[in-house]
């Protein structure tokens, strides 16, 4: 496996970057999602580098304000589902992989299909993208959630049932919220719950 300098010119730059778009709480969160990301990598030897530059750029568009987000998918020309305009707060998934790609010069489509399904999840995601969804969730400076420490411990030995677990909490937390649920979200949950390896 290549190895993963942290010190290198192209991570120092992007940092720089997202510390200045980020609020202070954000950046800490990316820092924190982009070292569980690796740690994941190394657990599935997936690509370390992949994982570390995903994790960092995974919430780039999360400190844009709504009408300036909406704005910036009508440039790039990203259509918005009825759960995205209802709840703007969905937008920086798909807003951010355009920037990853536009702003922070990343053209790897792993790394950017990553960061564009890491709030709702999609049906078939592949490692990247279950690495990235589920460091999204244990990072360390996550608050308590639900079940948080054994979807910890279920992260290292089996992703499809940590996307499982994750996305069971997410939906109950959604319905107690009686927040919309995205079409997709409901779909990534249905395809995770059918898989024969996550009982
Ligand atoms: O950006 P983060 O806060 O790090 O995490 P995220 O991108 O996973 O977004 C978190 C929120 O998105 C979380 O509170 C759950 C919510 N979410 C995920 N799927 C849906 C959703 N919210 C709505 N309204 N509908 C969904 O389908
Ligand atoms: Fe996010
Ligand atoms: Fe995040």
């Amino acid at each position: 496996m290549q190895p993963l300098c942290t010190d290198d010119e192209q991570y120092k730059i992007i940092r720089k970057k997202l510390k200045k778009d980020l609020e202070r709480k954000r950046y800490v969160h990316t820092k924190g999602v982009a070292a569980s990301a690796v740690c994941l990598a190394m657990a599935y030897g997936y690509d370390m580098k992949k994982a570390y530059l995903a994790g960092l750029l995974h919430d780039n568009a999360k400190s844009i304000p709504t009408d300036e987000k909406k704005k910036l998918c009508k440039k790039y020309m990203i259509e918005l589902n009825p759960a995205e305009e209802k709840n703007p707060e969905l937008i920086h998934a798909k807003l951010g992989a355009y920037r990853a790609k536009d702003v922070y010069q990343i053209d790897d489509e792993d790394i950017l299909s990553a960061v564009a399904c890491h709030t709702t999840g999609k049906p078939k995601m592949n490692t990247l993208d279950k690495i990235i969804y589920i460091a999204d969730y244990i990072e360390p400076g996550r608050r308590p959630l639900p079940m948080l420490d054994e979807i910890r411990a279920v992260a290292f030995q089996n992703l499809d049932k940590a996307m499982y677990l994750i996305l069971k909490s997410t939906l109950s937390y959604l319905n107690e919220k009686k927040s919309d649920i995205d079409q997709i979200t409901r779909e990534t949950y249905e395809y995770f719950q059918q898989l024969p390896d996550i009982q």
